[in-house]
Parts: C-alpha cells; sequence; structure tokens
C-alpha cells in the first residue's frame, strides 16, 4: 500500500497515555472521528485479524470494525469507540498471555542488536541493578531483552497476564508488584471500588468470553501476542473487551495453539487462557469478598436500628 502505515504495536486507544481524549504520548497513532468510532492507525497484522474477527464467535467481544479509511498521506482502521456514551468510564487494561513477544521477534533480535536507550532508562527507573554491566556500558538494551525483563518481573509470566494501566480520572500504571493471586484480587477490589454489581457483570462477561474462545476458529489458529482485555465500567454499566492484534499473527501449516501450555520456543503458545483463568479466579475471589464486605456493612446498620 501506498500510505502511512503502523508498526505491528500493541498500543491501545484507551488507556490514556495514548488515548486521543487523554494526553497522547503517541498522538500519531490515533485519531477522533465521527462520534462512535475512533481511528487507529493501519498496521497490516491487525487488519487482518479484525476482518477475521468479525465472521467469528469472538465478534461480541471485539469493537466493531468499520473498514480503512485514508486521512492525508496516513490510512487508519475504523473501530467502534467503546467509551462512546459513557460519562465518566473507568477503565483497566489487562495485556494477555505468558509473554508479549512473538518468537519471530526472538528470532530476528538474534541478528539485529539495535540497542534501545528508552528502554534501558526505563528498565533502571524501575531496577537499576537489571542491566548487566555491558548493557550500563552501552546505555541500551535490545527490545527483546526489555520485554523478556518486564514479562519476567511482572505478573506476565507468573499468572499470565499483567495490569498495564487503570484510569480512574487520574492514570496508575504501577502494578508490576503484583505476583499472586491475592494481590490481583485487592487490585480487582480497588479497580472496583468493592461494586458487587460490576464485579459480577465482570465475571459474567469472562466465563461468556471463555465459552466463545473455545469455539473461536480464530483463537484456535492464531498466536495473541501483547492483546489486551480492556475492562470498563460507568456507574453500573460493566463490560469487557478484547482489543490490540498488531502481534497476533496465523499460525503457520494449520497448527492449532491449546492457549494452556507452557511457552516453550517453538511451540508459540501464548498463555492466554493461563492469564483468563487467573483472571476469573480472582474475580469470584474479590465477590466474595465484596459480598463479606456488603453484609457487614448490613450488620453494622442493622445494629444501630
Ligand atoms: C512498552 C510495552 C509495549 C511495547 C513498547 C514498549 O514498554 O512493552 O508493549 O510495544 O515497545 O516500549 P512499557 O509499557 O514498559 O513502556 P509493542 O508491544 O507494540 O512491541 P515500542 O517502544 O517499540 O513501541
Amino acid at each position: 500500500m501506498d500510505f502511512k502505515s503502523g508498526s505491528a504495536n500493541t498500543h491501545n486507544i484507551y488507556t490514556p497515555f495514548v488515548s486521543p481524549r487523554w494526553l497522547p504520548v503517541t498522538p500519531g497513532n490515533f485519531q477522533q472521528s465521527k462520534v462512535g468510532e475512533v481511528l487507529k492507525l493501519y498496521s497490516e497484522p491487525e487488519a487482518k485479524c479484525l476482518d477475521y474477527l468479525m465472521r467469528d464467535p469472538l465478534k461480541p467481544f471485539v469493537p466493531q470494525y468499520h473498514g480503512l479509511v485514508t486521512r492525508g498521506e496516513c490510512c487508519y482502521i475504523r473501530l467502534e469507540d467503546l467509551l462512546s456514551g459513557l460519562r465518566r468510564p473507568v477503565i483497566m487494561d489487562c495485556k494477555m498471555g505468558v509473554r508479549t513477544y512473538q518468537e519471530d521477534e526472538l528470532v530476528k533480535a538474534r541478528s539485529k542488536t539495535t540497542l534501545r536507550s528508552d528502554m534501558y532508562h526505563k528498565m533502571v527507573s524501575v531496577d537499576p541493578s537489571a542491566p548487566s554491566a555491558e548493557e550500563h556500558a552501552q546505555k541500551g538494551v535490545t527490545k527483546c531483552r526489555y520485554l523478556q525483563w518486564k514479562d519476567t518481573t511482572t505478573s506476565t509470566s507468573t499468572l499470565g497476564f499483567r495490569i498495564e494501566g487503570i484510569m480512574d480520572g487520574s492514570v496508575q500504571r504501577d502494578f508490576r508488584k503484583i505476583q499472586t493471586l491475592a494481590q490481583l484480587t485487592e487490585a480487582l477490589l480497588y479497580f472496583t471500588r468493592s461494586q458487587l454489581d460490576n464485579l459480577k457483570a465482570y465475571h459474567s462477561r469472562l466465563l461468556a468470553l471463555r465459552s466463545a474462545l473455545k469455539n473461536s476458529q480464530f483463537f484456535r489458529t492464531h498466536e495473541v501476542i501483547g492483546s489486551s482485555l480492556l475492562f470498563v465500567h460507568d456507574h453500573s454499566k460493566a463490560s469487557v473487551w478484547m482489543i490490540d492484534f498488531g502481534k497476533t499473527t496465523p499460525l503457520p501449516d494449520m497448527k492449532e495453539l491449546q492457549h494452556t501450555l507452557p511457552w516453550s520456543e517453538g511451540n508459540r503458545e501464548d498463555g492466554y487462557l493461563i492469564g483468563l483463568t487467573s483472571l476469573i479466579t480472582s474475580l469470584d475471589q474479590a465477590i466474595d469478598v465484596a459480598s463479606g464486605q456488603q453484609e457487614d456493612d448490613c450488620g453494622e446498620e442493622s445494629s444501630f436500628t
């Protein structure tokens, strides 16, 4: 194609660091469109996935895809705006899977050693002892090294997903310390302010998603990397969406994935269902805690009546 397109990135529209609505960090990647639609810079892998998803049982869990549009010299993907009509949405972005780099990225990284100073600095700001002596001397790390480091120091490699950010007026991105289901449950209670209706709505939506994934030809035949589940609630309305397919690719040779198996290089397993199970289990626990809190509150109220 003749127009500029996006790299196979997984940046999403709704987390505020890249949103056209709130402080864009990568403003070129997104554009406002007519009401009810957002435009995301074109990437071929993502457009192909969305096209397929519109004919798959996962369709109700994905923002509706309305084809492509050209603005100036750039091409954009036209997507349903998941926040349309919401007055004060609270958002959580969970990046799914036990790894956030493609097997191809690993292979390329072995032959190409482009150093990223931005990633070196991000690494040092979290843990000054993380880079090797050589990386300190170069003041740079490869992208793959950074992504692998981030995956193993967050819940990605243990729980099969990580919370990338929560937006409730202000943005919070520091969920790196979450390593256990108990800590995840706490984060979910914080995100929903222990509102039982929202917790239950999220829980049943994830159960419905799990059933749809079982019946999905798309899911069986794709390595899903760097894709997020976007949790959105606004007062009582709560829903979850699958977004960001820039690094999701079809498997070669009619191969199919389980999405539950541990990854070893070559098997292309992504651990997506490991992450989904962690989320469902934790939501179960959060519902128990919130129900208990509600009963306590009722008990306290009735003791005064
Ligand atoms: C970014 C994050 C993104 C990645 C991006 C990283 O790190 O890992 O997933 O984009 O790479 O900078 P962080 O969240 O710690 O800031 P992709 O998933 O699209 O590779 P990039 O800077 O090359 O876009």
